[in-house]
């Protein structure tokens, strides 16, 4: 049995497709980011630092998104470069450029979403983190120039890294901004396996703005 803690529209995503794209079935167990659940002991036995997404498989629990995805490649053999592979170290560059990107998404959803009283926002960090944002999303649009996928050899489970960051930024940046990054936000989401993914994940749970700008001093 394999067991996915999860959250709707949160970094579980990239795992929950990973796991749909590879086939393999799962049980969800759903969690709340704001009742406190995720700072219970038994929730902490499998994720110490009371973070979503955590995987119960082959008798223990991993946590750490990229972890997973790379721990279900190579159990499966499948949707990553093996190690010698010329592509591995652009594989493990982009699963780890993805968590660069989530976490300035997450300082975002900190700033617009769960920090209050709004008081206790701080604008300057909230431009600063959407200037952040930016620079990462522009290097994704230059490199999708001229690729379909992450690896030029085709889809992987890095282009499922990137599974929750490329719904969530676009909250926080225009889409007209990087065509080839909405492009290719368009191709994975429209995988069979993503759509399976997105449907079986319930919809997303933090954001009730499409957009949110960042507010004037
Ligand atoms: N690097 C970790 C980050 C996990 C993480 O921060 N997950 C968020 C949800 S997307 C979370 O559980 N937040 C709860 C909190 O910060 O208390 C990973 O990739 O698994």
């Amino acid at each position: 049995m394999i067991r996915l803690h999860h959250i709707p529209g949160s970094r579980s995503m990239r795992v929950l497709w990973l796991l749909e794209e590879l086939g393999l079935d799962c049980d969800l167990q759903n969690w709340s980011l704001t009742d406190g659940s995720l700072r219970r002991p038994d929730f902490v036995a499998m994720s110490p630092a009371g973070r979503i997404p955590a995987l119960e498989i082959d008798g223990r629990a991993i946590f750490e998104s990229g972890a997973i995805i790379q721990y279900l490649t190579e159990r499966q053999g499948q949707l990553a470069p093996a190690p010698g592979d010329p592509e591995r170290a652009e594989f493990l560059e982009w699963i780890g450029f993805a968590e660069t990107q989530a976490n300035i998404i997450q300082a975002l959803n900190i700033h617009h979403i769960f920090l209050r009283p709004e008081a206790a926002r701080s604008v300057p960090l909230m431009k600063l983190d959407t200037k952040r944002l930016a620079v990462t999303a522009a290097a994704l649009d230059r490199h999708l120039t001229d690729h379909d996928t992450l690896l030029a050899s085709g889809f992987s489970a890095a282009d499922c890294m990137l599974g929750f960051n490329i719904q969530a930024l676009f909250r926080f940046l225009p889409e007209g901004d990087y065509p080839n990054l909405t492009a290719y936000r368009d191709r994975m989401t429209a995988r069979p396996a993503y759509r399976r993914a997105e449907e079986r994940g319930g919809s997303d749970a933090i954001y009730a703005q499409d957009f949110y700008e960042v507010p004037h001093d």
